[in-house]
């Protein structure tokens, strides 16, 4: 495949331009290429709005998708206004359970929800999405209730929700391993005829989830490279959140990784991961193409945690203050508010009414969580495996037998 087959595969050349460029100098950090990237003046990166809601004038970076934004009905920026708002409150609820002893961890998207709910508004039903473990976003627009993912983190369920009932599989905390699983289905929507045939019912694609960290995984490269050699219909999404715990990344990569998809054979795109506009089009652009037949397309969303890595982690011992502040300025609430108004897509009466439909989802999932009852331990043998399996049987007694010895003891 030349170059000239994979960018016009793309439909999006001027993200392409200058990625087999080699590198000015040779070492660590080749300045004029990582310089740019670790700014949000990269101008080949995908944006719509500005960080007050201004609409951008239309350029050679976000033409190609241009029509699908002006395609967007009011409708439309109000369930993504809502998605903003209400997955915000749900993860701030995700939190404060978290500190008051209900769940054992919870990884925050604080900051990412342009990013998901752009990307997951873009899927169709019958696509699929493998998630990381930071993708509440995603799992909100696909119909997950929160519960499950408040049941998940309180370790009372092994997984939290049924993956076919939503086409959203269960989250993966082994970082980049959900890329493979999710090649591997796209392979097989491919091997079932579902790709390519014109029915908008019946084509589907795949969408893998992970962060910047994951991209430096095996298992992610090794997913790449089965994609782009069959031409499966996944669109890789990563959130760029710049950190990976308390990695920068300037310690990650050299090359960004909407450069690198090039080297792979695939089209990659730098969309600004906290304009909701520009993550709905770059990723319906990339999904429609996959479904057609067109292969695989890396989407890399720039972005920023604005909260810790997990409950776990203090963000103050490896970060500065100042750089949390700019990235306020950059709020995808505030921006799709701002848009919307100028737009008249909303009246005041709208946005009070998303603030109040959050406070009641928010006690309402506290509840939820609060009330969840403990499982019977001895469920954990359960569904390991499809079918009876002799070593879990006995590993189940043994562990039975275990803990009914402390009740003989008068324990529990
Ligand atoms: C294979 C593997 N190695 C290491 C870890 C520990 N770990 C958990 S999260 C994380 C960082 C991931 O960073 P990134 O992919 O950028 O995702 P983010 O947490 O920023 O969303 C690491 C190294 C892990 N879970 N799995
Ligand atoms: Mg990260």
């Amino acid at each position: 495949m030349s170059d000239k087959d994979v960018a016009g595969h793309s439909g999006a050349r001027s993200h392409m331009d200058g990625a087999f460029e080699p590198s000015p100098q040779r070492g660590p950090k080749p300045p004029s290429q990582v310089q740019g990237h670790f700014s949000d003046e990269n101008p080949e990166m995908v944006q719509f709005v500005d960080a007050d809601g201004n609409r951008l004038e239309t350029n050679e970076t976000n033409a190609p998708y241009a029509q699908i934004v002006e395609d967007m009905t009011s409708e439309d920026a109000r369930v993504i206004y809502r998605d903003l708002v209400l997955i915000r409150r749900i993860d701030a609820e995700g939190f404060a359970l978290q500190r008051q002893g209900e769940l054992g961890l919870w990884p925050s998207l604080f900051g990412q929800e342009a990013a998901q709910v752009g990307a997951g508004r873009a899927l169709r039903e019958q696509d699929y999405a493998f998630p990381g473990y930071r993708e509440h976003g995603v799992a909100w627009t696909r119909g997950v209730p929160p519960e499950n993912l408040l049941g998940m983190f309180r370790g009372v369920n092994h997984g939290g929700w049924d993956s076919n009932a939503n086409n959203f599989h269960l989250y993966t905390i082994v970082i980049g391993n959900q890329m493979l699983h999710a090649v591997g289905y796209a392979m097989g929507i491919s091997l079932d005829g579902d790709v390519g045939t014109g029915d908008p019912h019946r084509d589907g694609a795949v969408m893998a989830f992970t962060g910047d960290g994951g991209t430096s995984q095996g298992d992610f490269n090794e997913a790449l490279v089965f994609a782009a050699v069959s031409q499966a219909p996944c669109v890789f999404f990563i959130q760029n959140n710049q950190w990976a715990i308390s990695e920068p990344n300037e310690k990650q990569f050299i090359i960004p990784p909407y450069q690198r998809a090039r080297g792979f054979g695939f089209p990659g795109v730098l969309v600004d991961g906290n304009d909701p506009l520009a993550t709905y089009a770059v990723a319906k652009d990339a999904l429609d193409k996959a479904r057609a037949g067109q292969g695989p397309t890396l989407i890399e969303a720039y972005t920023y945690r604005m909260g810790a890595h997990t409950t776990s982690d203090d963000p103050t011992k490896y970060r500065s203050d100042a750089e949390v502040e700019i990235w306020k300025e950059k709020d995808p609430i505030q921006r799709m508010r701002g848009f919307m108004t100028e737009r008249g897509h909303a009246e005041p009466e709208f946005f009070d009414a998303v603030d109040a439909e959050a406070d009641e989802i928010a006690a309402r999932v506290r509840k939820a969580c609060q009330e969840m009852p403990d499982p019977e331990l001895a469920t954990m043998f359960d569904h390991q495996y499809t079918d009876p399996h002799p070593i879990v049987d006995t590993e189940r007694g043994e562990f039975v037998a275990y803990h009914a010895g402390f009740a003989e003891e008068g324990g529990q």
